[in-house]
């Protein structure tokens, strides 16, 4: 018998315990899942960063812990997290990523808010260019955003993708590294941010690199609030530098009531809700990710904690 410990919050048990039943049996693997166990008896942790474990120095026996969110930033610096951690890469997660990003590019492309600002009674016409002349980069083009990359170039959109590696991707233009960073924004009138935080990612999107952007562009931050520093990105949307932004995701969540992004006329607020985990496609993923522990083949979507992610 495999004993996993389900150590994400309690409130999510009722939606995870029947899926996560149905894939181990279907990928054949006799699983004790429970939310509490004796420490030194757990195999696998199935965990969210917001959970109440934060010590997993008892956890001696664990295998691996397995995370149900993408973003790993809340763990991966634990010093007592020494066993082998996975984030999660679920093609409902990443399906609900393409779909939010796109619905927002759309929106800024066709000028949904001019048109939805203006109506007070005057017949104002103002056409937006095709697709194929509005280029749009996507910093950080990992499993969301070579998903979302990909997705807006079959719309004609002409899309650029930076990453920490090169990269090739069909039909996207790929870029990395530093010098790579200013030529991805100097051509983009629209922004996608889907990087992780990490040390090398933290305030990105500061005021320099903000203004490398062609005047009047569009932000978009499914990604994490601290890759964009606010003070400068508040500055830019004053001065006109950026015309609009959409943030899903902030320093301090909820975003508190009295922040400045709420009442920006040319900010979007939502709240951390541009993808989330799937549990009936996310189980399968953590059965799969078991099954191959325990025949001894490498994990899926290891976690390498020397770059942060
Ligand atoms: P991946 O790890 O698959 O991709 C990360 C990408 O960022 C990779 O292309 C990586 O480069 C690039 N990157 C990382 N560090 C740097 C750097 N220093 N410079 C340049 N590029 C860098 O992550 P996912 O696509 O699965 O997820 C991305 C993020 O999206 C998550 O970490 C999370 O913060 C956020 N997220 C938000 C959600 C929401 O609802 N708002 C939901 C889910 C995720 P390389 O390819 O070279 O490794
Ligand atoms: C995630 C998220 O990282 O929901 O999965 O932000």
């Amino acid at each position: 018998m495999i004993n996993v410990l389900f150590a994400a919050r309690a409130e999510r048990w009722n939606t995870y315990a029947p899926e996560l039943t149905r894939a181990f049996a279907a990928a054949g693997l006799k699983v004790d899942l429970q939310q509490e166990f004796a420490p030194d008896v757990v195999d696998y942790i199935i965990y969210a960063p917001n959970s109440d474990l934060q010590d997993f120095t008892p956890y001696r026996r664990c295998k691996a812990v397995l995370n149900l969110w993408a973003g790993v930033e809340a763990i991966v610096t634990n010093p007592t997290l020494t066993q082998p951690l996975t984030r999660m890469v679920d093609h409902g997660l990443t399906q609900g990523m393409v779909e939010w990003v796109t619905g927002h590019v759309l929106r800024y492309h066709i000028g949904i808010d001019h048109n939805l600002e203006h109506q007070k009674g005057k017949w104002q016409r103002k056409l937006p260019p095709l697709s194929r002349d509005r280029p749009v980069t996507i910093l950080g083009i990992g499993a969301l955003g070579s998903a979302c990359a990909t997705t807006l170039a079959s719309l004609g959109f002409p899309v650029t993708g930076w990453s920490r590696s090169p990269k090739e991707i069909n039909g996207i233009t790929c870029l990395s590294g530093d010098a790579g960073l200013k030529q991805a924004l100097e051509t983009a009138q629209i922004v996608v941010t889907l990087l992780p935080l990490t040390s090398g990612t933290e305030n990105l999107l500061n005021a320099e690199r903000l203004s490398w952007l062609p005047h009047a562009a569009c932000l978009i931050n499914p990604g994490r609030g601290p890759l964009i520093d606010d003070d400068a990105l508040l500055a830019a949307l004053d001065s006109g530098q950026i015309a609009r932004a959409t943030l899903d995701v902030f320093r301090v969540e909820p975003l508190p009531a009295d922040h400045p992004y709420w009442w920006h006329p040319r900010v979007t607020v939502t709240p951390h809700i541009a993808a989330d985990t799937r549990p009936a496609t996310a189980a399968e993923v953590i059965a799969d990710n078991v099954s191959r522990s325990e025949r001894g083949v490498p994990l899926r979507y290891l976690v390498d904690r020397s770059v942060g992610y």
